[in-house]
């Protein structure tokens, strides 16, 4: 059974795990004061944990297009570690903390979170060292591109052999610099152009979700309202709910551990129902 210690927590993956979008960068709903605001996630926090949700996912670098591009590791820490410290004080879940600096890893570390998660599979400067001087589990996702370039077509052979083969290079690379397999989660980067991916290459990659979660590692899927749906249906952000359970369903299926979305009620209760209909004679 796969499983992940998250700094003294365990997650077992006998059925997918729930991690809800904490999003705190000022795109999203920062509304000027620092206390409205972390009194504005710590609400958003409580509804999802009322709901269900195994983890809680805060980022403070908002990758999503049209954002104000790269914050500095200093802006980063200084969004991101009171929450840590408040979601810490308030509630029992796990804390993962979406960043791929150095800085962010460490403190945030310190400050009690339970898992990292990295969109640039620790490739920034000294992630690498700094993840592997704490003990958490760190999902390594598997991106094309470093800053999302409007106009860029990537193209694969084979998206998912590509994907894993890139992950294992990670994860090879991880354990040269003393992270352990048994921290490693594995993502295959949902998020057209985002993260170097066209709508084809997110479906391909679903529908071949099963391929990537046989290596033996946590697989955690990131599709919550994404693009490839909008793509699909031709509805705005708002209007993906019921796609997004489906390729949630789906993704349960084939046997990932982690679903990180926005709508933690819905999936909470579309994964109960999955695992039932699995342990059903
Ligand atoms: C992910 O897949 N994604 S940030 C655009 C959307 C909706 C959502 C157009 N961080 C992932 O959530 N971390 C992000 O609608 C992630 N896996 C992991 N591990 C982008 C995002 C989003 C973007």
């Amino acid at each position: 059974m796969k499983k992940l210690d998250c700094a003294g927590t365990i997650l077992t993956f006998d059925q997918p795990k729930v991690m809800g979008i904490l999003n705190i960068t000022p795109d999203s709903f920062y509304s000027g004061s620092r206390y409205q605001n972390l009194d504005a996630v710590l609400a958003k926090a409580e509804e999802m944990i009322a709901a269900g949700v195994d983890i809680l996912d805060v980022g403070g670098e908002s990758t999503r297009p049209g954002a104000n591009g790269a914050v500095s590791c200093d802006q980063e820490l200084e969004r991101v570690l009171p929450v840590v410290e408040a979601l810490k004080k308030n509630f029992d879940n796990i804390i993962s903390v979406d960043t791929s600096s150095a800085l962010v890893i460490t403190e945030t570390a310190k400050a009690g979170a339970g898992l990292i998660n990295d969109v640039r599979a620790l490739q920034r400067e000294g992630a690498m060292a700094a993840m592997a001087a704490t003990d958490l589990p760190v999902v390594l996702m598997h991106s094309l591109v470093d800053q999302p370039e409007p106009g860029f077509v990537p193209h694969y052979d084979d998206v998912t052999r590509d994907v894993s083969d890139y992950l294992l290079s990670r994860i090879q690379t991880c354990e040269l610099n003393g992270i352990d397999q048994d921290r490693i989660v594995l993502d295959p980067g949902f998020g057209g152009g985002m993260f170097g991916k066209t709508p084809a290459y997110d479906l391909s990659l679903l529908k071949h979700l099963k391929r990537l979660c046989d290596l033996g590692y946590p697989v955690l899927a990131g599709m919550s309202r994404k693009s490839f749906i909008g793509a699909v249906l031709d509805k705005p952000d708002a209007e993906r709910l019921s796609a997004s359970l489906a390729v949630a369903v789906m993704a349960a299926q084939s046997g990932v551990a982690i679903i990180r979305v926005h709508d933690v009620a819905e999936t909470v209760d579309a994964i109960r129902m999955v695992n039932a209909v699995c342990m059903a004679d």
